[in-house]
């Protein structure tokens, strides 16, 4: 079979892309591994930028998450058990974040992709990427209990994260990977229980990092700073709720609304980026070419930046011929994943207790948060960043 682009995932980045391309009337087949029932159900991210609201808007994937997502117009930063809140709109002019779980972002862009006739290929098996530097790419795949089968394109787009097939495709030698591990990770829960908060609180309590977030008006999701390595057999709820109300203690003694816990799962806190993110006729977005750790709420909205650019790319190409700015997606996208990559780090560094870190790192990290809250400027850093940079538009 034949078509314009095979996207390789169908995670925010490669459905996204598929969308997009589709309303620039350029074909493309998307080629996930697990069900669609599986990538419906997978609890990621849940902050989105006003770049990622607009676009979604724009595709016509936006009416649910209108309806039902929560517009947040700032954040809140705790330590030494007070509260200090960021104001996006007054500090970014009027933009602001949605919180919407990942997972129901993916089920409105499959809705929309098989609405307007999407070709999504699910549960396939061996995938391979070949002839990538020849203007004719293939792709080999199974599908449950058949042949191996074959897509010839133009173009390969690699959306298939971390762990995905598309960038390991790349010889040896080409690429160069950036990385940086952190000494903790996430230990993430959902609970029945309402909002404990109308915003987020990213908090630094003497114990660690703690966050608290929302889903809906009856499910909660709150995250804590453990072991890198930690297994969830360590935390019983107790220790759980013990350790949220400790981190997120205030003077006037708040606390957060307990619940049934339904879900625990510990995640690793990394940084990387590869360079450069295309190879002959393959383009990687998304975390098949990048890692943010979750603390700047950046992964999800990268993968939809990138996606972004090279969709642009891809219709500049079929539209009027022009390579140009397919040989410059790795330089546009790069700009703008390094300062998210900086903004993740920066956010992580500051709210996080480092093993072996002695009182005058802790007491530096303090005043940090103290001036970033108290000053208008360093505010205004943080919101512009948090929100979402302006997308660098290459001129047409
Ligand atoms: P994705 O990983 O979402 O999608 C890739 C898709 O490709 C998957 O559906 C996979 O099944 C498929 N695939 C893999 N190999 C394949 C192959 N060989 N052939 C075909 N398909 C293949 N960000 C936050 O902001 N907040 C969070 O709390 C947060 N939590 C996270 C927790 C985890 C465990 C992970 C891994 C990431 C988390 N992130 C979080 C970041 C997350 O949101 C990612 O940035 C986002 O999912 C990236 O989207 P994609 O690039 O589309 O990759
Ligand atoms: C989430 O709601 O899952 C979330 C929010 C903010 C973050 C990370 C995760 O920084």
């Amino acid at each position: 079979m034949k078509t314009q682009v095979a996207i390789i995932g169908a995670g925010p980045a490669g459905l996204m892309l598929s969308q997009i391309l589709h309303l620039q009337g350029i074909e493309s087949i998307v080629l996930e591994t697990r069900s669609r029932e599986a990538i419906e159900a997978t609890i990621r991210a849940g902050v989105l930028e006003q770049g990622t609201i607009d676009l979604m808007t724009e595709i016509g994937a936006g009416a649910r998450m209108q309806r039902e997502g929560f517009r947040h117009e700032g954040t809140i930063l705790r330590f030494d058990g007070i509260d200090r809140r960021i104001d996006f709109p007054e500090l970014t002019g009027g933009k602001a974040v949605m919180v919407y779980a990942q997972h129901e972002v993916i089920k409105d862009l499959v809705e929309v992709r098989l609405a307007s006739g999407g070709d999504i290929r699910f549960e396939v098996s061996d995938v391979s990427l070949h002839g990538l530097d020849s203007t004719s790419p293939s792709v080999r795949f199974r599908q449950p209990g058949g042949e191996l089968q074959t897509i010839e394109a133009d173009f390969i787009a690699g959306c298939d994260g971390t762990q995905g097939v598309s960038r390991p495709s790349i010889p040896r030698g080409v690429l160069k990977g950036f990385e940086r591990l952190y000494p903790f990770g996430w230990l993430g829960i959902l609970c029945k229980a309402p909002p404990s908060s109308d915003e987020l609180i990213y908090a630094l309590g003497e114990r660690g990092f703690a966050l608290v977030s929302t889903r809906s008006p009856e499910v909660q999701r709150m995250y804590l700073q453990c072991e890198p390595t930690d297994k969830i057999e360590n935390w019983s709820d107790d220790r759980i709720w013990s350790e949220l109300r400790a981190r997120l203690a205030t003077r006037d003694g708040w606390a957060p609304i307990e619940g049934e816990i339904f879900s625990k799962t510990v995640v690793g806190m990394r940084s990387f980026v590869t360079e450069p993110m295309q190879y002959g006729r393959l383009f990687l977005a998304g975390d098949a070419a990048h890692v943010v750790p979750p603390t700047g709420a950046k992964g999800l909205n990268l993968a939809v930046a990138d996606v972004r650019v090279l969709a642009r790319a891809f219709g500049a190409f079929y539209k009027s011929g022009r390579e140009d700015l397919l040989e410059r997606y790795s330089d546009i996208a790069l700009r703008r994943i390094w300062k998210a990559q900086r903004f993740s780090w920066w956010m992580t560094s500051m709210l996080h207790r480092f093993p072996g870190a002695d009182e005058f790192q802790h007491k530096v990290q303090i005043a940090e948060l103290d001036y970033v809250t108290g000053s208008r400027a360093a505010s205004t850093a943080l919101a512009e960043n948090y929100v979402g940079l302006p997308f660098d538009e290459p001129a047409h």
